[in-house]
């Protein structure tokens, strides 16, 4: 066969929930057909490089299982069975539904629900102005960012850190937490730069051997939720052997003698029992940093999926503190720069709309909440509609046995909005074909470096793929919404932002650079006059309540339970005889979340779901490589396939990757252990946290 040839490159950016937000360079083979998707070269981040899933798009915009039509149930729910609708047919029965619905049981009983499918702000969060029209469920945003935004800006009070292209000037870089190979591979263009270029070493905190830690001067593996207890030991061995910064702590935070006798008493020896590490690979690493303060710490979601993540968070966040790095270009912390954008997105929002208080609703709670956990509901009244847009909730969301028996009632009104049949839209009464990004306009924001892109449209959408804006509108006009409808168009709506967010002209914009940089002044990204708390001081003692203010958020715990001072709670799913195993549940390199799941590239590379084991826990259990295996807990189990592997602690074992239930024997994938009680202090769902036992799967 011969390769087409492309008929032009068009730049446009990746929209998927990572951090790195490439500028791409896409080969549009045809009117309705892309080829080739490269890395943009001239992009100062992206800098030409891209990961192997969004290199290979082509096998999932233009893959043959696309939906491609508005679609209406036909057999009983999550049966599959669906015949072809019209549109008008499709949005007529959900304005009469949602209708009928909200006469009956009252705006609240309908949760329009949505995540981060697509990072575009048209599409993601225009849902919220029907949502803010009609006083509809609000939804608590807790699954991704909650944990760790809250333990970061409890220490600085705002989410911004040195420009994550300063990594290169650093003389060490810490990734904490993260697995930049597989989650978000630019940090790693950067990382390996300030290697090359200055020697800087490399060190790597997980709780396996990822591909990050693989090319690492340092490893410290730890185990799960324990990294509170590794940095008060860092932070002791700096105070006791002058390696702190005391000008810095006097002048930028709030360290006082209290704090220096509670740290006098974390040293290496208590942090090892608790980390699994040796008192020498402790002290190693914080000689390491404290002989080179000027150290860039790149600090991830990941380790943040823990019960204790905030603690944790602000815990690892404190040694730079301490170490006076952020006085040092290249030097200090970065976690998301999603605290800078300044975009008033009002009018996508609808925020003026919104005329009384309505209860949010946990989205990571979605299975005690369609299952009627009046607690989880608020007190108020069952949900009885769901919108879905963006998000894949049978598959991403914890509890999921719970999950599962919500969206199986008969009395549930489902509808969703999607690319593929997911294992959501298989359990919608109303399926709507969905547009991909190279199909529509938007702009994208991500908290991994410091810019805002244009991503325009360059093909037309296969089918009757429709935008989010337009279902929007089309169900605001049908249930009494004028207000919600918009007349603009996808790219007017990103102009009419840019220009009230102060960002210029669109067309000027796109003409240029295709972005709009919202880098801080050098100094300000690092604090140099004051941490963003009115005395300018960085908090190792947070004020979780002031936290909670800045974030607008809410508490799922009492106040009185919060550490007064930085520190390490074991506040972990306790492992017991009967669950002996700590499981996490870390992303896949070919999978975003459960995205990708349908492409040919993604699933040959991921294989059958897998479970990790150190090969001494495999022998005690008499468990063979390749063997079939069933782990479970109170809330269910999961059939995997053993891999033993020696880079992760006796007593841990790793299920990577979101598969789609129905690739586990069984059918049931890996929330289904995962627990949705809500994280201290404001909520979200521990990913990485659970107890678990293992055993031999019988036939
Ligand atoms: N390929 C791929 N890329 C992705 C995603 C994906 O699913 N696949 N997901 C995207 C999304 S939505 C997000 S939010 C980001 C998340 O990206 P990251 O910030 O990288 O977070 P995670 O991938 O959840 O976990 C990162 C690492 O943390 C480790 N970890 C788990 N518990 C602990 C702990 O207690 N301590 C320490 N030190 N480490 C721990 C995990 O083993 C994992 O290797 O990635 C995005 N990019
Ligand atoms: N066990 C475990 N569970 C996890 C995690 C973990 O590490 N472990 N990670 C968690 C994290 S960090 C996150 S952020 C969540 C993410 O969970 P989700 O936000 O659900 O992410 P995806 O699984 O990527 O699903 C996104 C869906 O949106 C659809 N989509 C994409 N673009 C569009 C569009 O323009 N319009 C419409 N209508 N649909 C679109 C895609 O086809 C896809 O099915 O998962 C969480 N779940
Ligand atoms: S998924 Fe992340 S690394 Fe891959 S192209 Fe998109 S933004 Fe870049
Ligand atoms: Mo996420």
């Amino acid at each position: 066969m011969t390769k087409p040839l492309a008929l032009r490159t068009a730049r446009t950016v990746c929209p998927h929930d990572c951090p790195s937000t490439c500028a791409l360079d896409v080969e549009v083979l045809d009117t309705g057909t892309i080829g080739r998707v490269r890395g943009a070269k001239d992009d100062p981040y992206t800098a030409g490089v891209i990961c192997e899933k969004v290199a290979r798009y082509a096998e999932r915009a233009n893959h043959p299982d696309r939906v491609l039509y508005p679609l209406r149930r036909t057999g009983p729910k999550g049966s599959g069975q669906f015949a072809r609708i019209s549109w008008d047919e499709a949005l007529d029965e959900i304005g009469r539904r949602f209708l009928e619905i909200e006469a009956e049981h009252g705006a609240e009983s309908i949760w329009p629900y949505y995540y981060a499918g697509t990072m575009g702000h048209v599409h993601r969060d225009g849902i919220n102005r029907l949502r803010n029209a009609k006083s509809y469920s609000e939804q608590y945003d807790t699954i991704c960012t909650m944990i760790s935004w809250t333990g970061y800006i409890a220490g600085t009070g705002l989410l911004t850190g040195p420009n994550p292209e300063q990594m290169a000037e650093s003389d060490c870089v810490v990734i904490w937490g993260t697995n930049p190979v597989n989650t978000q591979i630019n940090v790693m263009t950067h990382a390996i730069r300030a290697r090359k270029e200055r020697g800087a070493k490399l060190v790597v905190v997980d709780i396996y051997r990822t591909a990050t830690m693989e090319q690492a001067d340092m490893a410290l593996l730890i185990r799960p939720g324990t990294d509170g207890a590794l940095a008060l030991a860092v932070m002791h061995i700096l105070l006791r052997d002058n390696l702190a910064d005391r000008d810095f702590l006097k002048s930028h935070t709030d360290f006082d003698e209290a704090l220096e006798s509670h740290l006098a008493a974390k040293t290496p020896q208590w942090a090892a029992e608790i980390t699994g590490l040796t008192p020498a690979e402790i002290e190693a690493f914080a000689h390491l940093v404290g002989e080179n303060p000027r150290a860039y710490f790149r600090l991830g979601y990941g380790f943040s999926r823990q019960r204790n993540g905030a603690t944790n968070m602000h815990a690892a966040l404190s040694i730079p503190t301490m170490l006076g790095s952020w006085k040092y270009r290249g030097g200090g912390a970065f976690h998301s720069n999603s605290g800078t954008w300044g975009l008033d997105k009002s009018q996508i929002t609808g925020a003026s709309l919104k005329k009384s208080a309505v209860r949010e609703l946990d989205m990571c709670r979605i299975g005690p909440i369609l299952t009627g956990d009046p607690q989880a509901l608020e007190g108020g009244g069952p949900v009885k509609a769901l919108l879905i847009q963006n998000t894949n909730p049978m598959v991403v969301t914890p509890d999921h046995a719970l999950t599962r028996k919500g969206f199986e009632r008969e009395d549930l009104f489902t509808v969703v909005h999607e690319q593929f049949m997911t294992e959501t839209a298989q359990m919608a009464d109303i399926v709507l074909p969905a547009t991909m990004f190279v199909e529509h306009n938007d702009y994208y924001t991500r908290g991994g470096h410091t810019r805002v892109l244009y991503g325009p449209k360059i093909v037309d959408a296969p089918g009757e793929a429709m935008p989010n804006h337009f279902v929007i509108n089309e169900i605001a006009r049908r249930v009494g919404a004028p207000d919600a409808v918009t007349e603009k168009t996808d790219r007017e709506m990103v102009a009419e932002t840019f220009s009230r967010s102060g960002y210029g002209d669109l067309d000027e914009i796109e003409a240029a650079s295709g972005f709009v940089d919202r880098a801080l002044p050098d100094d300000k990204s690092r604090y140099a006059d004051g941490f963003a708390w009115p005395d300018g001081k960085f908090r190792f003692k947070p004020d979780w309540e002031a936290t909670r203010i800045k974030r607008g958020v809410n508490w799922v715990c009492d106040p009185s339970e919060m550490p007064a001072m930085v520190d390490f709670v074991n506040w972990n799913e306790p492992t017991s005889q009967t669950t002996p195993f700590r499981l996490t549940t870390s992303p896949a390199r070919t999978f975003l979340n459960s995205t990708f799941g349908e492409t040919p590239g993604s699933q040959k590379r991921e294989g059958t779901p897998s479970l990790l084991m150190h090969p001494d826990d495999a022998a005690r259990l008499a468990l063979q490589d390749g063997a079939p295996v069933t782990i479970g807990n109170h809330r269910g189990s999961v059939e995997l396939t053993l891999r033993i592997f020696d880079g992760l602690r006796t007593g841990v074992v790793v299920a990577e990757g979101l598969h789609p239930h129905k690739a586990h024997r069984k059918g049931r994938g890996i929330n289904t252990l995962i627990g949705s009680d809500p994280v201290k202090p404001f909520g979200g769902a521990a990913f990485h946290d659970a107890a678990v036992w293992v055993r031999a799967s019988v036939a």
